[in-house]
């Protein structure tokens, strides 16, 4: 079952100057902070409010750290904005099947690592009406973790 938005990801040329944006304009200051060489990326978790099933609701602030990277390929032919929608469930893999049985690609065979030690997968952008999805599973949550090697 999908519970939540985790998160909504924004694509960011510079990561300090797009956090002092939001401190300045709305108040939200910076939760978490992280560098994931995998995915390419800096970047800063703004903790938007505390959700019913004790999981949280996030702005996600990317900076590509490498030119090959699917944020610095985003940013190179769209520029900063939106970059993807995060629904948080408790069970990646399930949901993840859910929509590959739906008819939807998933990105990634089994869950890759995400912020705070989350597992996640991604849905093609193509398959969602041009939003790249991604489901979230906090670390704590379910038994399906993703792989730590
Ligand atoms: C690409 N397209 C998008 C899109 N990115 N549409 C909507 N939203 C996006 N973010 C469209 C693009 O305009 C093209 O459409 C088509 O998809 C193919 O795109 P492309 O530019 O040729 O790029 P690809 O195919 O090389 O890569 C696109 C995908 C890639 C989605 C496959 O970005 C990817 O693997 N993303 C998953 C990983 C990721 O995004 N990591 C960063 C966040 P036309 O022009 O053909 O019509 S990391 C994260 O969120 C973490 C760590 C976390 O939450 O914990
Ligand atoms: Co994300």
């Amino acid at each position: 079952m999908i519970t939540r938005i985790d998160h909504v990801g924004i694509a960011c040329r510079n990561l300090e100057e797009s956090i002092e944006f939001y401190r300045v304009t709305f108040g939200f200051e910076v939760y978490h902070t992280e560098v994931n060489e995998q995915q390419g990326v800096r970047e800063a978790m703004l903790r938007i409010n505390g959700t019913d099933d004790g999981g949280s609701s996030y702005l996600q602030l990317l900076e590509p750290i490498r030119e090959d990277s699917p944020i610095a390929k985003f940013l190179e032919k769209n520029g900063e904005g939106v970059h993807h929608v995060a629904f948080g469930t408790a069970d990646v893999v399930g949901e993840t099947q859910a929509a590959v049985d739906a008819g939807v690609r998933a990105l990634y065979p089994e869950p890759r690592h995400g912020t705070f030690g989350s597992s996640i997968n991604f849905l093609h952008p193509k398959d969602c009406h041009g939003i790249l999805t991604e489901l979230v599973q906090a670390p704590d949550a379910g038994s399906h973790g993703a792989d730590r090697h």
